[in-house]
This record gives structure tokens, C-alpha cells and sequence, in this order.
């Protein structure tokens, strides 16, 4: 019997294994780098232990580490997750050494399914369908030249060793060939260490549809259904659902059965997953096995009922699978997004930082996968995934709908996130039609307006001045004292705006050069600010940091900062004396202490961003009163780090000066 089990991963995924063995009463162990300490699946595990700095090479893929944190809290099992160590043969078999029960299947499956070519092999003689093409061994520039006749174009040179698009070339025609070849050739040696390549068919504007598989060592092995994966961004997942709106009962039954011939050809334990490529005319080629739990198994365990977790520590133990094929049913639909701290405009750059406020929308049929909440950072060490947003219906129209609305509703302050490019997908007429392949993003939505950099209307430009405005005139929003106008001066990205408040009651009225807008107060309290506009009673989340101002109202979010009492430099160039953080970076060094007397110029604290050093310095003499940062933190831009305060006794000498 098993008693504990050390979780080799971080985020999310050792969140959701964590919760799933504590719930059948294993012991927890949870690993972290530096970077982590404070991190949930820290916090969520009975006992962690640190394996290392923030650097992956040095903690989550430091296999000795990893060992001997087991070692050393007698663990007896270990759940790799996913990425990381979890497709690393040698690791396997190191656990194995150790003693401990690896929480997936038998290395030799593991490096198999590595290679391309010999899993193709395998899965042929299997009677698994696979892409025509060539797989011959150690083959020559010529002998390629020479199969490529028979495969015919559009084809793929794949190398070998590569995965998930890596290492993948289309090739048109043949004057294109020898030139492709050598190219993939020097690439995968660079990138895999190993320059063995293998010719394919390309199939055309595939879809992507993956059987998730299930094998006890009992000789069991069965299908729980497909995951359609085909909208993807540069061979990155970014909607998974299932069931796939593309299969039908006969080909999930041809598909199902393929993949249990692929994991019972291998030995297979645990959870797998094959993926397949299928073309117009639903004819479906083998691409290759996942030997790991996958990101969107949550799809699959709300279409089954199932805990897939359960069902890996099940089998782990020695015991046979909870479930025989005919058991197993598909009910409703379920559609999964991955919730990225990245920024669609700028060609989707992750984004790093605090997360100020992380807040679910809750709602029936809704689940969240996350290993962040509000007050963690983003940090530029790992994936900046921050949530697996799933929604579950009766029917796939009832997913998408709460799919919508869950992201619409969820609020993530601090960050910016891709949140409007996913529920734009989802509402989609071509995704909503099932009709989504391989192809969608590049062909149906390279100009979604979800791409571009957000320009910010009158209404959103009220509803922030609305939150900003607390009575600059010293009149309170609900006094019915006469009108006045106050300007209330705000940036938005590069932009500054200027609005002119007119107050009456609780009416106010923005005036933005020709255009305005008129907004009826409600109520402003917690975060949520209710609201009156054109008749229509709605409301808006906000969240303030310093004088920056964070919104959701109408499915987007935007942000502004409050510039109206930012003084302009004086005469003499000083500053007000507080302190901001020039950028989003993190603090490598505070420099000063409270109470230390400086002068305009010298630096205060510096800040690491992209890579270099940033000093951030006084724009004044006078003595450092409040440091509300220290070394370590993440900081965003217009963050407050500093306050200077005039210098009294520096200003009584010089007036004392004849
Ligand atoms: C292909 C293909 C067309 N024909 N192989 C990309 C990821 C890797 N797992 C395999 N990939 C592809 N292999 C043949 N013979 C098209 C793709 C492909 C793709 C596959 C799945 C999901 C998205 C994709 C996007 C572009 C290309």
C-alpha cells in the first residue's frame, strides 16, 4: 500500500494532484524552487521541501534533488505532472532504482513514444493507422529524396526526436526538398541533440483530436472519449473540448479502439494520450503518445465524472482500473482555456508582475484549475499560465455560453491577460459552428480586434473617472450643492486624457473635448462600483493600486492611472518625492534606509527588467521617509517604492546661510 506521494512539479497541476491524494488520504510532498516558496502547492501540501533556485535546470528538472527530497520524508511514490521530468525516461527509471513507485508508465514506454520513428513503427505493426510516409532507419539525404517520390506533396519532414511541432518542416514541391532536409537536419541536431528525420504526407487543414487512454498491469487498457485540440497557436493549445464536434459515435469507436491497440503494442500503464490527426473525410492517422497526464484532462474527467488522478494512483498501486469500456459514458459537453498573463497585442509576450487580484467568477457548471491567487507574482521564471478556465453544459452551445461568462466575470487585476482573445474564440461564429481546424486562428481570427492594442472609449474612460473622482471639490457625491467642474487627468497606455467632471447629486457628467458621457452613481463600495448609464443599471469590478486603476465592466478590463494631481516638474526640476517604480521589473536592491538624508539624482533602489538594470533615483533632495518595497519584490510600473520628505533641517541650515 501506498502512503506518500511527492508531487515533482509547481502551479496548477501540483495543486490538482494534491487535492486528489489528500482526498484518498495520501501523505503530501510538495517540491519548490526559491521562487516559490510562498507558492499555493507549497501551502496546500502536508510537508515541502525547497530543491533548488528558481531556474527549472536547478530545481523542478534536478532529478537528484527530487530524490532525495523523497529520500528524506519517506515518501514512497512519485507524480511527475506534466512537462518537467514527466516524459524523461531516465527519471523513471532512477525512481524505480530508488525504490519509489513512478506515478506513470514503464520507462520503456516513455522512450518509445520518444522517437518518432520508432513509434510510428510500432504503431503500424500494431494496425494503428499512421500518416503515410518514411521511417526507414538512419536514413540518408538520398534515400529521403528517393521515398519522397512515392509520399507525393505537400509533405512534412519531422525530426525524430521532436514533439508538439518541434522540429517540423511543410515542403511544397520537390525543388524545395534537399535544401529542407539539411536545414531540418542541423536544426534537430541543435535542438534534440539528434538529427534523424522522417518523411510524412501532409495531412491538409487537419483537426486535432486525442483519445485519452487509460492501462493497468493487469493487461486492461480502455478509451474515456476525445479531446478536440485543434485551435492552437503556434502549436500551443488554446481551447480544448470534448466531446470533439467533428466525431461521431463510429469514429470515436475506431479511434478509441486504436489507441487502446497503441498502449496495449507498448506495455502500457496509466494515463496515455494519442493524438491523431484527422482530415476532412474523417480519416484519422496516428500522430504521436503522450506518456503523461495532460493539461486538458479536466475536459475528459467533466464528460466522464471521472478523477483522473484517482485513476493514476489506482493503478499505481498494482490495482485494475476502476472502470471496463462499457462502463464508461460521455455526458454533456466541456470546453477548457488556458488563462495566460501574456498580452495579445504584443504578439502574446508573457507578462510578469503582481497579481493584485485573481477572482474567479463562480457559477454552476464552472471549474477553475489554478495554483495562483490574488497577491502572488508573476514571475518570468515559468509558464505564465494562471488559470485552466472549464465550463461544463448539457450541450456544447450551454459550455460555451457559461464559458463566456466565466471569463468575462472573472477578474484578474494586475496583469495583463488574454482573456478577451478566449472568449472571443469561444463566441466565435465559425468555432460555434464546430467548424474550427488547425487553420482557425491564422485564417478566421488574425484581425480579431482582441489583437490589437485597446483604445479606450468614453464610457470606460467615465466609469474610471467615476472611481477616481472622490471630491476633489470637497463635495461629497450625494450633496446637492451646485455644480462644478473638476478635470480629472488619466493615462492609458501612451495616451493621457483629460475628462471634465460635472457633478449634480449622484449624476456626473464627463466631458471629453466634444463628447460626453453621463453616468448615474449608484453605489461604490468592496471593489464594486454599480452604475446608471443610458438607463441600463450595471456593474463594474475595480480594483486601485497606488494611482494605478484596474476595471472590468462589460467583458473587457482596462486600466488607468491617475495623473490629475501628478505635479509638474517645479522650477527647480524637484520632484514630489514619490518614488516609482520607472517599469515592471523586480527590485534587485534597496539602497536606502528610512531616515537617510538625499540628494535629487542619487539612486534609491534598482530595479531588474528585461534583463538589465534599471536605477531608480531621487527626484529630489530631502530625508527617505516611507520604502514600501524591498529586495525581491515584482513591482509594476508607477508602483510607489519610495517617499522623500523635505529636509528640514538641511533647508533651516541653508536659510541660516548669510
Ligand atoms: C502534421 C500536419 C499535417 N500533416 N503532420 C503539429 C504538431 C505536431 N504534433 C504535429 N503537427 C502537425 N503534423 C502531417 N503529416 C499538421 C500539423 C499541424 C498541427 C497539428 C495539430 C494541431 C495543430 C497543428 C498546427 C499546424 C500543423
Amino acid at each position: 500500500m501506498l502512503k506518500k506521494l511527492l508531487i515533482a512539479n509547481r502551479g496548477e497541476i501540483a495543486v490538482r494532484v494534491i487535492r486528489t491524494a489528500k482526498a484518498l488520504g495520501y501523505r503530501t510532498v510538495a517540491v519548490y524552487s526559491e521562487a516559490d516558496a510562498k507558492a499555493m502547492h507549497v501551502e496546500l501540501a502536508d510537508e515541502a521541501v525547497c530543491i533548488g533556485p528558481a531556474q527549472v535546470s536547478a530545481s523542478y528538472l534536478n532529478s537528484d534533488a527530487i530524490l532525495d527530497a523523497a529520500r528524506k520524508t519517506g515518501a514512497d511514490c512519485i507524480h511527475p505532472g506534466y512537462g518537467f521530468l514527466s516524459e524523461n525516461a531516465t527519471f523513471a527509471n532512477a525512481c524505480k532504482d530508488a525504490r519509489l513507485v513512478f506515478v506513470g508508465p514503464p520507462a520503456s514506454a516513455i522512450e518509445l513514444m520518444g522517437s518518432k520513428r520508432r513509434s510510428k513503427i510500432a504503431m503500424q505493426e500494431a494496425g494503428v493507422p499512421v500518416v503515410p510516409g518514411y521511417e526507414g532507419d538512419n536514413a540518408s539525404d538520398d534515400e529521403l529524396i528517393a521515398a519522397a517520390k512515392d509520399i507525393g506533396y505537400p509533405l512534412m519532414i519531422k525530426a525524430s526526436a521532436g514533439g508538439g511541432g518541434r522540429g517540423m518542416r511543410l515542403v511544397e514541391s520537390e525543388s524545395e526538398l534537399a535544401d529542407n532536409i539539411k536545414r531540418a537536419r542541423s536544426e534537430s541536431k541543435q535542438a534534440f541533440g539528434d538529427d534523424e528525420l522522417i518523411l510524412e504526407k501532409a495531412v491538409i487543414e487537419p483537426r486535432h483530436v486525442e483519445i485519452q487512454v487509460f492501462a493497468d498491469r493487469h493487461g486492461n487498457a480502455v478509451y474515456l472519449g476525445e479531446r478536440d485540440c485543434s485551435v492552437q497557436r503556434r502549436h500551443q493549445k488554446v481551447v480544448e473540448e470534448a466531446p470533439s464536434p467533428f466525431v461521431t459515435p463510429e469514429l470515436r469507436k475506431a479511434m478509441g479502439e486504436a489507441a487502446v491497440k497503441a498502449a496495449l503494442a507498448c506495455n502500457y500503464e496509466g494515463a496515455g494520450t494519442v493524438e491523431f490527426l484527422v482530415d476532412k473525410n474523417r480519416n484519422f492517422f496516428f500522430l504521436e503518445m503522450n506518456t503523461r497526464l495532460q493539461v486538458e484532462h479536466p475536459v475528459t474527467e467533466l464528460i466522464t465524472g471521472q478523477d483522473l488522478v484517482a485513476w493514476q494512483l489506482t493503478v499505481a498501486e498494482g490495482l485494475p482500473l476502476p472502470l471496463a469500456q462499457d462502463d464508461i459514458r460521455l455526458n454533456g459537453h466541456a470546453i477548457e482555456v488556458r488563462l495566460y498573463a501574456e498580452d495579445p497585442a504584443q504578439g502574446f509576450t508573457p507578462q510578469t508582475g503582481p497579481l493584485y487580484v485573481f477572482d474567479p467568477a463562480e457559477g454552476e457548471g464552472l471549474r477553475y484549475d489554478t495554483g495562483v491567487r490574488s497577491g502572488d507574482s508573476i514571475t518570468p521564471h515559468y509558464d505564465p499560465m494562471l488559470a485552466k478556465v472549464l465550463a461544463w453544459g448539457q450541450n456544447r452551445d450551454e459550455a460555451r455560453r457559461r464559458l463566456i461568462r466565466a471569463l468575462e466575470d472573472t477578474a484578474v487585476f494586475g496583469v495583463t491577460t488574454n482573456r478577451h482573445f478566449l472568449s472571443r474564440i469561444i463566441a466565435n461564429e465559425t468555432f460555434g459552428a464546430g467548424e474550427a481546424t488547425t487553420a482557425f486562428l491564422q485564417q478566421a481570427f488574425s484581425d480579431d480586434p482582441s489583437l490589437q492594442p485597446q483604445t479606450l472609449d468614453i464610457r470606460q474612460l467615465a466609469l474610471a473617472a467615476c472611481v477616481l473622482d472622490h471630491g476633489t471639490s470637497g463635495q461629497s457625491a450625494w450633496s446637492n450643492a451646485p455644480a462644478t467642474m473638476t478635470p480629472i487627468k488619466m493615462e492609458s497606455g501612451d495616451t493621457i486624457v483629460e475628462l471634465l467632471v460635472t457633478r449634480i447629486g449622484n449624476r456626473l457628467t464627463f466631458n471629453m473635448g466634444e463628447t460626453r458621457h453621463t453616468l448615474v452613481l449608484e453605489s461604490q463600495r468592496d471593489g464594486l462600483l454599480c452604475i446608471i448609464d443610458n438607463g441600463v443599471r450595471q456593474t463594474c469590478q475595480y480594483h486601485r493600486q497606488g494611482d494605478s486603476l484596474y476595471l472590468q465592466a462589460f467583458g473587457q478590463s482596462w486600466s488607468v492611472r491617475d495623473i490629475t494631481h501628478q505635479p509638474a516638474a517645479g522650477a527647480n526640476g524637484a520632484g514630489s518625492g514619490h518614488i516609482q517604480a520607472t517599469m515592471d521589473g523586480a527590485i534587485i536592491e534597496v539602497l536606502v534606509e528610512a531616515g537617510h538624508t538625499v540628494r535629487q539624482g542619487e539612486t534609491l533602489v534598482i530595479l531588474e527588467a528585461m534583463k538589465m538594470e534599471h536605477p531608480v533615483k531621487a527626484d529630489r533632495d530631502g530625508v527617505v521617509g516611507q520604502i514600501h518595497t524591498c529586495k525581491g519584490d515584482q513591482v509594476k510600473r508607477s508602483q510607489l517604492l519610495v517617499e522623500i520628505t523635505a529636509d528640514e533641517t538641511a533647508e533651516q541650515e541653508t536659510s541660516a546661510k548669510p
